[in-house]
């Protein structure tokens, strides 16, 4: 069985873009996307806004306004209907405010622009206020719940898709749990920062870090991911781009070459998965959850006497 999938790469989305501009560009891609037969498309983390935890804010009406309270709004209508006019589904990221509670959150909106899919981000990263001497904040724990829907897989008729943002990429869990979900194609979207992960890291190496997170996770998952970047310098921090289609055998297939909008797309054999569960990854067969006791009830490493 084959299915055409499209990641829709962003390039940076400035604090003064408004929505309207960023829908037509997402509109744009979508439309790209489409125009190539692809038939679900991935769009980034917080699709909507630039990555707003690169700041301290307290003012509760600026914050606010970086949050969508209704999904679709007036705003983002048009993106729902293209894609009913297109009949090709969709994963978006975006900043959600439910009652008073705000989570990092992605939908899977489907051919008919029917949302069938939520999930609210569960590893936070960074911190709640700004740290001394770090060259940029990442503040997503001053912003963001912890996600309260787990990592759930959703029918989407001829495959069961699974989402996750950013930050949960690079966790085993998060995808093991939606392996154990069957899940046959996981769609992610994120913001990542070069300048963040360790102090003095080498450039190079958060782009290294995306890709062996997401190679080694399809792999031992016998999955299908979809990563879209929002890319590029935003409010003047640059932000990795390497938005990829991987396959089940840990290869990326195709990957953004930019760091702006960009439609990559491949035409998935949705069988490339079956030799490596009824196999190597039979996981019925080969897992021994028995000993796996300390990943469920420890949250950090212990160093007590061995
Ligand atoms: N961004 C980053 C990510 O996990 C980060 C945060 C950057 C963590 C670099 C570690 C190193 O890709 C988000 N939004 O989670």
């Amino acid at each position: 069985m084959k299915m055409h999938i499209a990641v829709a790469q962003m390039g940076p989305i400035q604090r003064a873009d408004t929505r309207a501009q960023t829908v037509a560009r997402l509109c744009d891609l979508l439309k790209d996307a489409a125009g190539r037969g692809a038939r679900w498309v991935t769009f980034p983390e917080l699709a909507l806004t630039t990555f707003f935890p690169r700041w301290e804010m307290d003012d509760p009406q600026e914050i606010r306004g970086f949050f969508e309270t209704e999904m679709p709004g007036k705003e983002t209508r048009p993106l729902f209907d293209l894609a009913r006019t297109l009949g090709v589904g969709f994963y978006l990221g975006y900043a959600e405010l439910d009652g008073d509670r705000q989570f990092n959150t992605s939908i899977l909106v489907d051919g008919n622009g029917a949302i069938i899919g939520k999930y609210r981000k569960i590893h936070i990263p960074g911190d709640a206020q700004s740290q001394d001497g770090y060259p940029i904040q990442h503040l997503e724990k001053k912003y963001f719940e912890v996600g309260d829907l787990g990592f759930p897989v959703f029918d989407a008729g001829d495959m069961r898709i699974g989402m996750c943002i950013c930050n949960d990429r690079r966790w085993p869990e998060t995808y093991r749990v939606m392996g154990l979900q069957a899940v046959d194609l996981v769609m992610v979207g994120y913001n990542t920062p070069t300048g963040y992960g360790r102090l003095g890291e080498p450039r190079h190496l958060p782009g290294h870090h995306n890709h062996l997170s997401l190679q080694a996770s399809a792999y031992q998952n016998t999955c299908w991911i979809a990563a879209a970047a929002k890319a590029g310098v935003e409010e003047g921090i640059h932000m990795i781009g390497g938005s990829c289609i991987v396959a089940p055998t840990g290869e990326i297939a195709v990957q953004a070459l930019s760091e702006d909008d960009e439609v990559i797309n491949y035409v998935c054999d949705m069988t490339l998965a079956d030799g490596y569960r009824s196999n190597i990854f039979y996981f019925e067969r080969h897992r021994r959850p028995e000993h796996y006791r300390a990943i469920v009830e420890r949250v950090g490493a212990s160093r007590q006497p061995l």
